[in-house]
C-alpha cells in the first residue's frame, strides 16, 4: 500500500465495513479519529494513524477458532494464555492480515495493531497513540470517571493515560479472575518509571 491518501483511507474503511458488525464498527471509526487528534497533539503521521486505528480490530469479528487456524497456518506462536484466551488473539492475527491482506508495509503501524491489547515494552508514539485510542475513543462508555480522567490526560502526557490504562486494566482483570498475559504485566513495569 502506497502512502495513504483520502482515497486508500476511504478504501479500507469500506473494506472494514464489511467484516465488522456495526458496533464494532462505530468502535473503529472512533479509534480512526481519536488516534488522528492524539497523532497531532504529539508530532506522529496523522495518515499513519488513521490506517492503524482503522486496521486494529480487523480480526476481531473472526470466531476463535478462525484466528486459531490462521495461526496453525501461517506459523504465528500461540502463547498457553492465548490458547485460553483466543480472544487476545485479534491482535496478532490482526497484524498478519493488515499486512497480507490490507497491503500495509510500514512496520509501525503493524507492531501498532500487534500490540493494541496488552502493549508491551518500548512502544512508539505511533503504538501508544493506538493502545490508548483504543481506551479512550468517544464510543466507549465503562467506568465514566476513570475515562473522563484518562481522556483529559491523553492530551496532556501519552505515557501516564497509558500506565493509567494498564493499572485499569490489571485491577478489571484481578477482579475478574481473568488470565493476565504476562505481556500486559511486562508493559506495566515498563511503564511503571510514568507515574
Ligand atoms: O478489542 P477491543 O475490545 O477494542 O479492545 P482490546 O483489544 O484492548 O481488548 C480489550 C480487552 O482485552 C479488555 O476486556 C481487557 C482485555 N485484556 C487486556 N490485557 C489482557 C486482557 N485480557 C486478558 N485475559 N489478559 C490480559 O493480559
Ligand atoms: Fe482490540
Ligand atoms: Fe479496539
Amino acid at each position: 500500500m502506497k502512502k495513504p491518501d483520502h482515497s486508500s483511507l476511504k478504501k479500507l474503511r469500506k473494506q472494514i465495513k464489511k467484516v465488522q458488525d456495526s458496533k464494532r464498527f462505530e468502535h473503529t471509526l472512533g479509534v480512526e479519529y481519536t488516534a488522528a487528534a492524539l497523532a497531532m497533539r504529539y508530532d506522529c503521521d496523522i495518515q499513519d494513524a488513521r490506517v492503524a486505528g482503522l486496521l486494529h480490530d480487523c480480526a476481531k469479528c473472526l470466531t476463535d477458532e478462525k484466528r486459531l487456524s490462521i495461526c496453525r497456518k501461517h506459523h504465528i506462536s500461540v502463547t498457553s494464555v492465548e490458547r485460553k484466551n483466543p480472544f487476545l488473539l485479534h491482535a496478532k492475527v490482526g497484524a498478519y492480515l493488515a499486512q497480507r491482506k490490507y497491503g500495509v508495509k510500514n512496520p509501525d503501524i503493524i507492531n501498532a495493531i500487534r500490540s493494541h491489547t496488552t502493549g508491551r515494552k518500548n512502544m512508539s508514539t505511533l503504538e501508544k497513540i493506538i493502545f490508548v485510542a483504543d481506551y479512550i475513543e468517544p464510543g466507549r462508555n465503562h467506568s465514566p470517571g476513570i475515562l473522563a480522567e484518562i481522556r483529559k490526560l491523553a492530551f496532556v502526557d501519552l505515557d501516564r493515560a497509558l500506565v493509567r490504562i494498564l493499572e485499569e486494566t490489571l485491577k478489571y482483570l484481578k477482579n475478574s479472575d481473568g488470565d493476565i498475559d504476562p505481556m500486559t504485566e511486562e508493559t506495566w513495569r515498563c511503564y511503571q518509571k510514568w507515574k
